[in-house]
């Protein structure tokens, strides 16, 4: 069949689906149109009715295919990724939206719930696995991650006591008295001498601003502590354009604030069903100790033992690094103009 006639058919079959009288003669087209289409149908229910049914799908490079996604219980929200910028957004119960799209390579895939819909719901997710017919047991495997790598390499334990070994009522090393402002920080930032190293937003992700807050005292010691520690705070919130923040924050509104809360407080709804609390990212004595990258490891890779969920198969490394910059805007309390 032409290609031509193929989009005919398809637009005849939708026409088809629009109207509830649908004529017999126009089923035998409908079933030709399925048969150039590959339709997989795939039910969601929560994860204590057994998550996505198929949980795995394969699909060829290049066939064109139709993902069908039914809410079969609750709302469900699906979403496609690593890099494939599909969100269908919600699906009300009894409700089907379905996604056509083509892979071009070889990979692994994910399709998972982004809709709070019980106390498991992150553990929602199915597998596309994208095979090349020649060659269809040559998937390429997962590439380690070099940022992960690196802190396997420099000896980090990315599951440390996140508070060194503080206990719980421990006056913290570090006393933020007042939210940090990075737009204070940004007026003030030009008066402060900066060392050259913290100028660098890739030294800056494997430090964390506690430390630069020491350097900067010791460069700067008739400075206020306030007025540093709203100078670090800019210093940890300019590397990322707007548009990127405000992908990052659906991003963890859909996926994070379950649990670490809307606004980082720790609290969302899901926060009493994990073992050990979500971190409260708006706490700036707290988050000035962590290092960006070692956030980004866990993210990825989620917590070892801990209900902190893996991201790595969801995320591109671009998105988790905009996670990442979007945790640090928590604490922050205003904002510097975008540059
Ligand atoms: C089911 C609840 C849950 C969800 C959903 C969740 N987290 Fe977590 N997260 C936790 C818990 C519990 C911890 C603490 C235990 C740990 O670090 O492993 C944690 C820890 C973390 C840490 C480590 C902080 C540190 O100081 O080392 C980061 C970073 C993080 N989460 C980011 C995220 C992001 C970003 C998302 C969404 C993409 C997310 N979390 C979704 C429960 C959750
Ligand atoms: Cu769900």
């Amino acid at each position: 069949m032409e290609r031509r006639e193929v989009a005919a058919w398809v637009a005849v079959g939708l026409i088809v689906i629009g109207l509830p009288s649908a004529v017999l003669g126009y089923q035998h087209w409908l079933r030709l149109a399925a048969a150039e289409q590959r339709v997989i149908d795939i039910q969601a229910y929560a994860p204590e009715r057994g998550g996505f049914a198929p949980d795995a799908i394969r699909v060829a490079v290049n066939e064109p295919v139709t993902l069908r996604f039914a809410a079969m219980d609750v709302t469900h929200g699906v979403a496609l990724g690593p890099g494939l910028g599909v969100d269908l957004g919600h699906i009300d119960p009894g409700k089907v939206k379905e996604i056509s799209l083509t892979f071009d390579r070889p990979g692994t895939y994910t399709y998972y719930c982004n809709t709070w819909c019980g106390p498991d719901h992150w553990r929602m997710r199915g597998t596309i696995q994208v095979i090349d017919p020649a060659n269809p047991d040559l998937l390429p495997a997962a590439q380690p991650d070099p940022v992960i790598a690196a802190l396997i390499a420099e000896g980090v334990d990315i599951d440390a006591q996140h508070d060194a070994g503080r206990k719980h009522g421990d006056a913290p090393a570090l006393i933020i008295e007042r939210p940090p402002s990075a737009q204070r920080g940004a007026t003030l930032f030009g008066s402060v001498t900066i060392p050259p190293e913290v100028s660098d937003p890739a030294w800056r992700r494997s430090h964390p601003p506690a430390h630069v807050l020491e350097l900067l005292r010791q460069t700067n010691r008739q400075a206020p502590q306030a007025d540093l520690i709203d100078v670090v705070a800019y210093l940890w919130t300019t590397d990322t354009a707007p548009e990127t923040l405000a992908a990052a924050e659906s991003l963890y509104n859909k996926n994070c604030a379950a649990c670490h809360g809307q606004t980082g407080g720790g609290d969302g709804p899901a926060a009493g069903t994990t073992a050990e609390k979500p971190v409260a990212f708006a706490d700036a004595a707290y988050l000035f100790e962590r290092r960006s990258d070692v956030l980004y490891a866990k993210i990825r890779r989620g917590g070892m033992g801990t209900d902190m969920p893996n991201f790595g198969t969801l995320f591109t490394p671009e998105e988790t690094w905009a996670l990442v910059e979007y945790l640090w805007t928590l604490p922050v309390s205003a904002l510097p103009e975008p540059r």
